[in-house]
């Protein structure tokens, strides 16, 4: 049976899981925010979004999965005051965005549960980001309306500086592809460490993702880095786990 079709029997019964990554402060060390992750559990086993997500954007089944998610974190918010301090990040997919009611929606979301828009975070791929105007005005509403936006694998597309000065997101997230093997690599370092330079200037919060040791902490920490996201920190967690892992931190 194909993936598509063993999708939707998922999606329809709502066995789609949404699993949580924290995000650190490189500043004070806690956990400022969360990314939520899908995770499709078929027969036992894990089936990787690296499969099934590029499947679900070319069959427009991404659409309802985001919608899915979206539900279920806002659900968790809403039942977890221990979720209420941090701003939780979600993953949407540009046919999600150009859904002409996707605004309204989200904010009617958050009004009914009582839930303030900087408790959401939109997290959007740079690589799929187009340089079509209706992105931009899209995420400016989200923005107008307090939600934080976020720009996703930063570094992978095609952004230009011009381009990144316009993006109305508050929030950079630098893609993991820079930080494998920086330690070791000079070269690497320095492309970083102007990455980083620039997104600041323009006032964003720099977010560096795939940590995975020490020395990248302290690396990236003397860098200027805002918030750092990795294994090195944590892996992506059942909701239970988060809530035990945030009520041992704060
Ligand atoms: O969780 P993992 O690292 O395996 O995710 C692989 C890819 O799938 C990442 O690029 C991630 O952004 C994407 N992804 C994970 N969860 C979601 C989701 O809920 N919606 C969308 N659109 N993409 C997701
Ligand atoms: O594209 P996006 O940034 O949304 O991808 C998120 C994915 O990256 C998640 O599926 C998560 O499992 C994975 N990830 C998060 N931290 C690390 C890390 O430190 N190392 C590696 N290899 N993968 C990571
Ligand atoms: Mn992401
Ligand atoms: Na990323």
């Amino acid at each position: 049976v194909e993936i598509r079709t063993q999708l939707q029997v998922a999606m329809n019964q709502d066995q789609l899981e949404a699993y949580y990554q924290p995000i650190f402060s490189a500043e004070t060390g806690h956990i400022v925010s969360v990314e939520s992750l899908v995770r499709w559990r078929k027969d036992g086993n894990f089936i990787s979004p690296a499969l099934f997500i590029p499947i679900a954007e070319q069959t427009g089944q991404v659409i309802q999965l985001g919608e899915q998610m979206l539900r279920k974190v806002v659900r968790d918010l809403s039942e977890h005051a221990e979720l209420q301090q941090l701003s939780v990040a979600v993953n949407v997919s540009p046919h999600q965005l150009a859904r002409a009611d996707f605004v309204n929606d989200l904010v009617s979301q958050l009004k009914n549960h009582k839930l303030k828009p900087e408790q959401l975070t939109i997290e959007l791929t740079e690589a799929v980001m187009s340089s079509a105007g209706q992105t931009e005005e899209r995420l400016r509403e989200l923005r107008e309306h307090g939600m934080h936006v976020a720009i996703d694998d930063f570094g992978t597309g095609f952004s230009s500086l011009a381009y990144l000065t316009q993006q109305p997101a508050d929030i950079i997230k630098i893609d993991r592809a820079f930080t494998l093997g920086v330690e070791t690599e000079g070269k690497q370092r320095n492309l970083l460490s102007k990455m980083i330079e620039m997104c600041k200037q323009l006032d964003k919060v720099v977010v560096v993702e795939g940590v995975e040791t020490a020395e990248q902490v302290e690396l990236f920490t003397a860098l200027g880095v805002d918030r750092l996201q990795g294994f090195y920190f944590a892996k992506p967690m059942p909701l239970p786990q988060l809530l035990d892992l945030l009520r041992s931190t704060t």
